[in-house]
């Protein structure tokens, strides 16, 4: 990661892992004194409000490229905004509360989650739909084709598994645009686990799929967090594919204006997240993967992983914070 040319300045990037670990549990803590009440929005802005404030306290010159919007929709993390107090120079992708729909229901998986890259490493994804596939580490490279039927990508996945198609667990999120995908993922014999939102948990399940259950996640969510869930598979390994759709002019210009020059262009993970990325998230909800915030009478607890693409180190943090702490 870029940072200065000192050789103890590899020093910053490694405190950094940890700094960011600090930025999504503060998110996550204020997001989950919300959970259940039913209001996205509250939700959604304490987490923005924390996840601001802890990155402000940060030694970088930070530039957010995915965050809540753009400048005149989002008072605070919108795209552009530059955080920190000086420092390397980095690119940001946030999403303080990514699944505001399952934290106001308290239902599983709602994450606060940031990745960090050098400058101009991340793909700058408009809020578009983006369609996805991923699988975990251990295949063999080109396993998964996003072009490819989702048969074809069962059977593909089975065989390099070395299982049978029955045996292969998908996520898809639950939406009337993938009726034709779930019945094909069905046909085909498939496990299929619908989820109600959140593919970057979805994603991400695919890394650890004895403990989440997921081998393989297929189909269209936003852009922004196919951005996010490639910066986490770029850490844990894995293959992940994304093509923006931009089914109107007024989306091509959009994707344009972000310096998207082939429109149609399938995205590997590499080129969504490249360079060394750093990659954190903590439940806010009790999860698959992360447990959720848990207020005790003695701390509040969280549940973070924190990692890093060019050394691989992935590192599960168990918070404790005083009852007292600014949390
Ligand atoms: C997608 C997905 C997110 O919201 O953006 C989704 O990527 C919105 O999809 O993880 P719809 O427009 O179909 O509701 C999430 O599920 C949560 O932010």
């Amino acid at each position: 990661m870029v940072m200065s040319s000192h050789p103890k300045a590899a020093h910053l990037d490694r405190m950094l892992t940890m700094e960011m670990a600090r930025v999504v549990e503060a998110a996550a803590v204020a997001a989950a004194r919300e959970r259940g009440q039913g209001d996205e929005k509250k939700a959604d802005q304490v987490a923005v409000d924390a996840m601001r404030r802890e990155l402000n306290n940060l030694p970088i010159s930070g530039r957010i490229v995915i965050g809540e919007g753009e400048r005149d929709e989002a008072p605070m993390l919108y795209i552009g905004e530059e955080v920190g107090y000086g420092g390397p120079e980095v690119d940001i992708a946030l999403d303080p509360l990514e699944g505001t729909t399952i934290c106001a229901k308290n239902q599983p998986n709602s994450l606060a989650v940031i990745a960090i890259a050098e400058r101009g490493k991340l793909l700058y994804a408009p809020d578009v739909y983006m369609d996805k596939i991923a699988i975990g580490p251990g295949y063999p490279a080109g396993t998964i084709n996003i072009d490819a039927s989702p048969t074809e990508n069962l059977n593909a996945v089975a065989k390099a598994k070395g299982c049978k198609v029955s045996e292969v667990s998908t996520c898809v999120m639950d939406r009337t645009r993938h009726t034709k995908l779930i019945e094909e993922v069905r046909a085909a014999g498939a496990a299929i686990r619908l989820i109600g939102d959140g593919d970057v948990a979805g994603i991400i399940h695919t890394t650890d799929p004895d403990e989440t259950g997921i081998d393989l996640y297929m189909g269209i969510g936003g852009a922004p967090e196919g951005v996010l869930a490639a910066a986490a598979l770029r850490c844990t390994g894995g293959q992940m594919q994304g093509r923006l759709i931009l089914d109107t002019p007024e989306k091509e210009a959009r994707a344009a204006k972000m310096g998207v020059s082939e429109p149609n262009k399938a995205y590997t993970m590499d080129e969504m997240a490249q360079g060394d990325v750093l990659f954190a998230a903590c439940g806010v909800t009790d999860g698959n993967m992360l447990r959720g915030v848990k207020f005790a009478n003695d701390g509040i607890y969280t549940h973070t992983v924190a990692m890093r693409s060019s050394t691989g180190t992935i590192r599960w943090v168990d918070g404790k914070h005083a009852v007292s702490s600014k949390f």
